[in-house]
């Protein structure tokens, strides 16, 4: 079986089936698109779950990457996935919006499947290969892996919030799922309270001593080794975004849209996967109230939302979806007109050409997270104004407001802010929208995504030369910046 220098883990492959079901397409994903470049000159091998339970496929080779599946058995998805992963550690993680469910027996599914994705990549990865572990469905398998194969590097990356000891605490198997992540060399997170509260848990729940970024981790033999807890904020490809925004006929597409919705004044747009954690019902909230207050006409300004479907097989979404639709029904009754609607709701997902003339035809951007890991939309909202046009309201809970200041940051909590804020940036001058948005895209630019996947794996390579030397930990500590401890 042939073994790579390069491995990704993560849940999921990074292709879906055709339509017809016989082939692979590769996934549309912001993952998919940050690992390529890499994938592509590591001749990498990738890890994870094609996406249908209890079918069983071999290793095969998809446009350069050797993709390993890991099988799922219907109860997997059900218990590991749908379960642990999204109905314990999501809500959890993301400050308990929603209430987490604790069950035994999910815990045991994610055990299991932890397992075998660790052991999987194990097989896959050659002798002192590097390996990345991707997010919260995984946080078991560098500890798994690292018992599996000593000789590996180990980085693991944690694409949503990790949340302040109080609530962390919460976790039934809290010991078991930081150990478990203290299996890799470095543990990357979106914003640097993050890593602050990933080294708070660490002091608290294992006493671990942790100095700088570094924590000194048992490493079993009566030693210690030091593992990296740091900030690594995920950016996007910002240059397809700007192709896509450059050609006539999506710069088209956004003014057909425009017209479709009878030409208002300006166009408010929410981009989001439909989930609780995104703000949605805060934002129609604060939308529905400027036009009962008469401060907004649907004349004026429609908002369109495209809210993609997502785990509708979780409960609570399934909630949030009924009473989000309620609301958009309730708002469009009242407000709307033969010729314009004050809510244009998709539940729908449409292709990254779409959203780009979306972009384009957006002059007011909300996201109004309540929590989130980075906020991806904000970032490519930015990178498509190539006409420096346009107004981002931007949550300060989405790790996006640590690099994007000249945004409108706003509290979703604070309706009546968030409503003063999106009167302001439906009046702001262009001078001013000039001026905010090329700082916005200046920043966007300059750390992409490539930036990112460069900065983690060669502050993995780094640190995993240092720390497997003898005088690794004051070395390494001596060496990095203080993460800011944002934990209560
Ligand atoms: C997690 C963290 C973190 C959405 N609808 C459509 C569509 N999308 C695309 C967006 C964006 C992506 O999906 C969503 O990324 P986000 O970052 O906004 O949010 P999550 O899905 O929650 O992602 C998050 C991210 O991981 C990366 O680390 O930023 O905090 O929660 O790219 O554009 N794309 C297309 N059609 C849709 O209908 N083509």
């Amino acid at each position: 079986m042939s073994q790579a220098d390069f491995v990704v883990v993560a849940n999921r492959l990074p292709v879906d089936r055709t339509p017809d079901g016989e082939g692979w397409r590769r996934s549309p994903g912001g993952l998919v698109t940050a690992l390529e470049p890499v994938m592509r000159r590591a001749e990498g091998a990738w890890v994870g779950w094609a996406g249908q339970p209890d079918v069983s496929l071999e290793p095969f080779d998809f446009d350069g990457t050797h993709l390993v599946p890991v099988e799922l058995s219907a109860a997997d998805v059900q218990h590991y996935y749908e379960g642990f992963s999204n109905d314990t550690i999501w809500p959890l993680y993301h400050d308990v919006i929603a209430e987490p469910t604790y069950k035994r027996a999910w815990w045991e599914a994610y055990v299991r499947v932890n397992r075998r994705f660790a052991e999987a990549a194990a097989a896959a990865a050659s002798e002192k290969a590097t390996v990345w572990v991707q997010d919260y469905q995984l946080q078991l398998v560098p500890k798994l892996l690292r018992e599996l194969r000593p000789d590996l590097t180990i980085g693991y990356f944690h694409h949503i919030p990790f949340p302040a000891y109080g609530l962390y605490s919460q976790l039934p198997w809290r010991k078991q799922v930081l150990e478990g992540l203290l299996g890799a060399d470095v543990i990357g997170f979106q914003r640097v309270a993050d890593a602050g509260n990933f080294a708070r848990a660490v002091r608290r729940q294992l006493r671990y001593e942790t100095k700088a970024s570094g924590i000194s981790v048992p490493d079993g033999q009566g030693g210690t080794r030091v593992a990296l807890a740091k900030a690594f904020p995920i950016s996007i490809d910002a240059d397809s975004y700007i192709e896509l925004a450059q050609r006539p006929d999506i710069q088209q597409r956004a003014k057909e849209i425009r017209e479709g919705l009878g030409n208002p004044r300006k166009i408010l747009l929410g981009v989001d996967r439909l989930d609780y954690t995104k703000g949605i019902r805060h934002r129609l909230k604060a939308w529905g109230e400027l036009l009962e207050d008469g401060r907004a006409t649907v004349e004026d300004a429609t908002l369109v939302q495209v809210a993609s479907p997502s785990r509708e097989r979780v409960d609570a979404y399934v909630q949030l979806r009924d009473e989000i639709e309620m609301t958009v029904g309730r708002i469009n009754g009242d407000y709307d007109s033969t010729t314009h609607t004050a809510i244009r709701y998709l539940h729908q997902s449409y292709p990254r050409e779409e959203m780009v003339a979306l972009f384009l035809a957006a002059d007011v951007m909300l996201v109004t997270a309540l929590r989130d890991g980075m906020n991806l939309v904000a970032k490519e909202y930015v990178a498509s104004r190539i006409d420096n046009r346009g107004v981002l309201v931007l949550s300060e809970f989405a790790g996006a407001a640590d690099e994007m200041g000249s945004a409108l940051l706003i509290n979703p909590h604070d309706i009546d802010g968030l409503k003063d804020t999106i009167v302001r940036a439906l009046e702001m001058p262009a001078a001013e929208q000039g001026r905010r948005m090329r700082a916005l895209r200046t920043r966007v630019r300059d750390h992409d995504v490539e930036d990112w996947s460069r900065e983690f794996l060669d502050a993995l390579s780094a640190f995993h030369d240092r720390a497997s030397s003898a005088t690794a930990a004051a070395e390494v500590d001596a060496n990095l910046d203080e993460p800011e401890d944002a934990s209560s």
